[in-house]
Order: structure tokens, then C-alpha cells, then sequence
């Protein structure tokens, strides 16, 4: 049982975190490297200490001092948010060797989710269903590489055993480009992920990117909250989520929720975990499973109601869920905005400080950020600045609400990309909904080439 936790993160998902420990009455000890000595989580905190200078390195990413701020503070239990060390089996192992507990799942199970062919091979013999393609890793022999590529039909898709999120994946249409391209691949990942293990699979030409939120106890418990849609993806960014999956019937949604519960169950997985899949003709296809909390989270709890971050302190507690699955009723619509400090045109970081910061509100209108007024967005970290998620009873008023919040939202000082999102908006196919993975980049590359583009001195021409 532990009564302080240290959040190992920082920005809109570190004040998040801390919300929901205090709402807990559990005390917070902020780390933050020099950069973020302001933020408004480090002034809230019970406890703060800065691990280090603004480089992740150095700060975030910096493992032993994160570990002595935890002993320093008496924190006796680590939250790692998403993205730096939360997905760092190493980090994890650390935390329970000096004692504290780590809010997520065993450090054996990220071991496993990261290695996606042992992933992949975990949720085959779960009953989950997978992509096509063989099991386990690519030979090195080229006879037997060609004849694996025959058997899985082009075009296929190389991919890294340590990759994921886009990361070591090679698309090859026809045999004569595969050996080469294998052989690039594997270089690639023995340089990015220390080690060169590539699997392949059947490449989806046109699939949705659809996710399965699990919940997952030390008693025995586990429940699918539902799915997310997130499609609308720029570069393997993703620009904005929503959930329910639109168009899907609930029952095919219920069937696969009901086999992640099933393999969460036959893994022992604990806490709060995604299981990623393409979506095409009707069908789903395992890809990955994500072993932390995920930006998007938001649209999960407000369709489902539940606070999947109070639900994994818990969990780390040692307590039992208190709700069942038949306790979550699926209501309504919830669609995420990511507003990044970028420009709305080349997508670069447009780091600085913030004149003007007006927020929407109102009715199933939620904001999720750390920053205010007079704030300065530091250029070393990713540019995500706030989440402005609308929910309500339909997709339709979802969407109505979300145009009227980004109306109301004003930002100045900085560049963000909050003029695109009220663009997306008004787009119809995405209106309609079930658009696939490359919809939002064959709508980028029309756009630019419609727009009248501002010249090197950001001017409009005419
Ligand atoms: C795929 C795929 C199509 N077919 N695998 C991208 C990141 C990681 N989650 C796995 N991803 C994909 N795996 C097969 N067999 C399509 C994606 C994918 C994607 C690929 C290219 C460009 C954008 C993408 C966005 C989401 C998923």
C-alpha cells in the first residue's frame, strides 16, 4: 500500500497523473528537469525535485536519478506516464528492485509486448485473432525468404521484432525488391533497436487503426473498455482519436473485446494495457499491444466511465476492480483534438512563450493540459501542448461540440495546429467516419496543393 507517488513525466499527462492521485488523497512528488521547474504540476506537487537539465537524457530518460528522487522524496511507487521510460522493461525491473512499486504491468510482460514477434505469438495461442503471415522471426536464408514470401502474397510488410509505432517497417510490393529490402531492414534495426529480427506479414493495403482499452487486477479481473478509432494519423503521429470505432458492429467489437480479456487473462497482465489492430473488410487484425496509458486515454473514460488512471493506482495498490463488465454501459461519442505547438503548414515544433490562452468549455466539453497564460513552450520535448476532447450522446453533437470548443479556443504567441483540426471537421468523409489510415494524408497532400502556401517570410500570396 503506498500513500506518495513520483510521476516520471511531465506536461498534460504528468497534471493528469497527479490529479488522480490527489483525488486518491495520495500525496505526488513532481520530477522535472530544468526546463520545467514552472510547470504547474511542480507547483502543485506535495514534493519536487529536478532530476537533471532539459535534454530527456539527462532528465526524463535519466533512470538513476529518477530512482534517487524516488528514495529522497519517500515516494514509494512510480507512475511513468506514456512515452520516456514507460515501456522500459529495465526502468521497470529497477523500480521493484529498490522496493517501490511501478504502475504498470510486470516487467516481464513489457518485456514480451515490446518484442513484437513474441507478441504476436502470445496473442496467436490466445485466440486473438493476427495479420497473416508465419509465425515467429525471418530466416537468414534467401531461398527460404522467397519461398515465405510466396506463401504470404504480395505486397507484404517487413517489420522490426523491436520496432513498433511505425518504427523498422518496410512495405515490398514484389519479390524481386524483397531480399534487398530485408537486408536494409535488418541493418536498420540492429542499429535502432540493438538487434535485427525482423518478421513479416500480408500488407493491408487500406485498413483502420482500431484499439482495444483493457483494465486488468491482480485478483484474476479483467474488462475491455471499449475501442478507439485512430486513424487519423500523420507520419504514425496521430492527430485525433475517437471512440467508439464508428461503423463497427457493437457485436463484433464485444467478440474482440472479449478475446483481449481472454489473452490478458492467459498472460496475467496487469494494469492498464492496448491491444492495436488494423481493421479491413470486416475483419480485425492483432498488430501490437501497448503496455502503458496512452494519450487518447480520455475518450475511453468518458464513453466508458471510467478513470482508467485512478483504476491503475488502484490496481498497484493491490485492490480489486470494483466494477464488472456488465457495470460498463458503452455511452455516447468521444472524439480528442492533440493541439501541438506546430506550424500549421511544414508540422515543425513552434516552441515559445504563450501570449493568449483561451479555452473552451461547456457541456461534454474536457481540456487536458499544463499550460497557462504566459507559459513558454520549451523546444525539447514533443509539442503537444493540450487534448481538447468533446463528448456526447452521438457522434453528430461529439462533432458539434468539438467545432464550437476549437471555435472558442485562441492561442497567440505561438504557432498550433488548431486551424487544421477546424478544417478536419468540416472535411466530409471524415464527418461520414471510418475513414482509413491514409485518408488524412491524401487530404493533407490535396490541401496543400489547394492552399495558397505563405512564401519563406510566412506571407500569403495575393
Ligand atoms: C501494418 C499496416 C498494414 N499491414 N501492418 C504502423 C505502425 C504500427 N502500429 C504498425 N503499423 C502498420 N502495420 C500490416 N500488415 C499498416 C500500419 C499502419 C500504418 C502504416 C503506414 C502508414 C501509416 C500507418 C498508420 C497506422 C498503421
Amino acid at each position: 500500500m503506498f500513500d506518495k507517488v513520483l510521476i516520471a513525466n511531465r506536461g498534460e499527462i504528468a497534471l493528469r497523473i497527479q490529479r488522480a492521485c490527489r483525488q486518491l488523497g495520495i500525496k505526488t512528488v513532481a520530477i522535472h528537469s530544468e526546463a520545467d521547474r514552472q510547470a504547474r504540476y511542480v507547483e502543485l506537487a506535495d514534493q519536487a525535485l529536478c532530476v537533471g537539465p532539459a535534454q530527456p537524457g539527462l532528465s526524463y530518460l535519466n533512470r538513476s536519478a529518477i530512482l534517487l528522487a524516488a528514495e529522497m522524496s519517500g515516494a514509494q511507487a512510480i507512475h511513468p506516464g506514456y512515452g520516456f521510460l514507460s515501456e522500459n522493461a529495465e526502468f521497470a525491473e529497477s523500480v521493484e528492485a529498490a522496493g517501490l512499486t511501478f504502475i504498470g504491468p510486470t516487467s516481464a510482460s513489457i518485456r514480451t509486448m515490446g518484442d513484437k514477434v513474441a507478441a504476436k505469438r502470445a496473442m496467436r495461442e490466445a485466440g486473438v485473432p493476427c495479420v497473416p503471415g508465419p509465425d515467429g522471426g525471418l530466416p537468414e536464408d534467401a531461398a527460404e525468404i522467397l519461398e515465405i514470401g510466396r506463401s504470404v502474397g504480395y505486397p507484404v510488410i517487413v517489420k522490426a521484432a523491436g520496432g513498433g509505432g511505425g518504427r523498422g517497417m518496410r512495405v515490398v510490393k514484389t519479390e524481386p525488391e524483397l531480399l534487398d529490402a530485408i537486408s536494409v531492414t535488418r541493418e536498420e534495426a540492429r542499429r535502432a533497436f540493438g538487434k535485427p529480427e525482423l518478421y513479416i506479414e500480408k500488407f493491408l493495403e487500406h485498413p483502420r487503426h482500431v484499439e482495444i482499452q483493457v483494465l486488468c487486477d491482480t485478483h484474476g479481473n479483467a474488462l475491455w473498455l471499449g475501442a478507439r478509432d485512430c486513424s487519423m494519423q500523420r507520419r504514425h503521429q496521430k492527430v485525433l482519436e475517437e471512440a467508439p470505432a464508428p461503423g463497427i458492429p457493437e457485436a463484433l467489437i464485444r467478440e474482440v473485446g472479449e478475446r483481449c480479456v481472454a489473452a490478458c487473462k492467459q498472460i496475467n497482465y496487469r494494469g492498464a494495457g492496448t491491444f492495436e489492430f488494423l481493421y479491413e473488410d470486416g475483419s480485425f487484425y492483432f498488430i501490437e499491444m501497448n503496455t502503458r496509458l496512452q494519450v487518447e486515454h480520455p475518450i475511453t473514460e468518458l464513453t466508458s466511465g471510467v478513470d482508467i488512471v485512478q483504476e491503475q493506482i488502484r490496481i498497484a495498490r493491490g485492490e480489486p476492480l470494483r466494477i464488472a463488465q456488465a457495470d460498463i454501459a458503452a455511452a455516447g461519442h468521444a472524439i480528442e483534438c492533440r493541439i501541438n505547438a506546430e506550424d500549421p503548414y511544414t508540422f515543425l515544433p513552434s516552441p515559445g512563450k504563450i501570449a493568449r490562452w483561451d479555452l473552451p468549455g461547456g457541456n461534454g466539453v474536457r481540456v487536458d493540459t499544463h499550460v497557462t497564460a504566459g507559459y513558454a513552450v520549451p523546444p525539447y520535448y514533443d509539442s503537444l501542448i493540450a487534448k481538447v476532447i468533446a463528448h456526447g450522446a452521438t457522434r453528430d453533437e461529439a462533432l458539434a461540440r468539438m467545432r464550437v470548443a476549437l471555435s472558442e479556443m485562441r492561442v497567440d504567441g505561438i504557432s498550433t495546429n488548431i486551424a487544421l483540426h477546424r478544417e478536419i471537421l468540416l472535411d466530409q468523409p471524415f464527418c461520414r467516419g471510418g475513414v482509413d489510415i491514409h485518408h488524412l494524408e491524401r487530404w493533407l497532400t490535396q490541401r496543400k496543393a489547394t492552399q495558397k502556401q505563405p512564401d519563406s517570410d510566412g506571407n500569403l500570396p495575393g
